[in-house]
């Protein structure tokens, strides 16, 4: 049994390394909402809800995320054994619709708590528990200028950090696109994975053409080129396209999932814990997508270290992850917000082996980017270190 003795939800504002261009949104810096719950026993649990680009990704943004938690979801936990988090988080259901990215935020703080007590990693109480230590990271290439992307994807496989690689495209013309695509994978020919994300951004014509183009030039994976609701047109897409099309925005938990592999509108899932509702959903996602032969791929909403060890955790729970993950969306931040940083080697990120997620927030950082920071900081960090 676990009573709730403190919560404390707040966003942190991290500037990114360069500008990341996406189809509908240049993102500068990300806006983390982070969680933290804190037990009668002093047990603390820390959780992330993140979307990209305030409002023009999803239905959340920072701010609501920040107001859900704060105003509906802790009033319910208050009543609730905080031990089960199972039960807990079905309660939250019934009196909460929608709202996954804050749902999923405080579902990893409940877990964090939970593998304290149990004295176990988050990923041994998801499913059959871990089947992998390590997983395979993608990065996006997204500066927005090919020559760029190029010498970026160049150190990064220097340096052993990534062999895939995803392109954001979907601004331009298509055919601009793919010969921006097509450069890219011609200069790195036979030495990574080249997968492009169009966010929604395409018509069902220009996604035949850009698609059929697209498996021309040697990209091996289309992420949601068209909208994520037209499940009938991903269907026509999915069965007449050689590139394999990815499901991502079309994803929002295991009843979409269900929807589109029963369509099959989609050869491939991208696994958010976010957009599916919170560790447990996502499993159920995967699940789905398993049974159903779809290939399976850790994606991320950007979120900091809190959000991609979440992700890394239940991911580390699925036997078959075929396509890799993109766990990089702390390597895009300037700062690192952890006492101790994510272990990525060896074009890997290691899941922590520790009680919970595995990780502790570095409390003078945090209280440095919080956005509602009041007091002067007397201590030696600034934006840019
Ligand atoms: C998305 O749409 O998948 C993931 C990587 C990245 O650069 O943006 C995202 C969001
Ligand atoms: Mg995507």
């Amino acid at each position: 049994m676990a009573v709730l003795h403190h919560a404390d939800t707040f966003i942190v504002d991290i500037p990114t390394i360069r500008p990341h261009v996406l189809a509908m949104a240049t993102m500068h810096s990300q806006a983390m909402v982070l969680v933290r719950l804190i037990d009668d026993n002093g047990i603390e649990g820390i959780g992330e809800g993140t979307t990209i680009g305030g409002l023009s990704y999803g239905e959340e943004s920072p701010e609501s995320i920040k107001s859900a938690i704060d105003t509906y979801i802790v009033p319910v936990l208050k009543t609730c054994d905080i031990s089960r988090v199972g039960a807990t988080m079905a309660k939250v259901g019934k009196c909460v619709r929608g709202n996954h990215f804050a749902k999923c935020a405080v579902e990893t703080a409940l877990l964090d708590m939970a593998g304290k007590r149990l004295g176990v990693p988050v990923s041994e109480l998801i499913g059959g528990g871990r089947v992998r230590e390590s997983m395979p990271v993608a990065w996006t290439l997204a500066s927005g200028d090919t020559a760029q992307d190029i010498a970026e994807a160049e150190e990064m496989l220097a340096v052993r950090r990534h062999r895939i690689f995803k392109l954001k495209i979907g601004k331009r013309e298509v055919r601009d696109d793919v010969a921006h695509v097509g450069a890219i994978c011609k200069a790195l020919s036979g030495r990574a994975s080249i997968r492009v994300d169009v966010n929604q951004n395409w018509s069902e014509t220009q996604a035949k053409l850009g698609m059929a183009m697209l498996h021309d030039v040697g990209c091996d994976l289309v992420e949601q080129p068209i909208a994520g609701d037209d499940i009938a047109a991903m269907v026509r897409l999915a069965g007449t396209q050689a590139v394999p099309l990815m499901a991502d925005e079309a994803l929002h938990g295991p009843r979409t999932a269900l929807r589109i592999a029963a369509a099959g509108a989609a050869g491939v899932f991208a696994l958010k814990i976010a957009q599916s509702g919170g560790l447990f959903a996502t499993a159920e996602v995967a699940a789905i997508g398993t049974a159903a032969g779809i290939g399976l791929y850790g994606g991320t909403m950007l979120e900091g270290a809190v959000g991609t060890i979440a992700s890394a955790q239940v991911l580390a729970t699925i036997p078959d992850l075929a396509w890799g993950t993109e766990l990089f969306g702390p390597l895009l931040q300037t700062e690192e917000i952890l006492t101790e940083p994510l272990a990525y080697s060896d074009f890997s990120l290691a899941v922590p082996a520790g009680p919970g997620l595995g990780i502790s927030l570095d409390e003078d950082k945090i209280a440095f980017f919080r956005r509602d920071r009041t007091a002067p900081i007397l201590h030696s960090i600034s934006a840019g270190n």
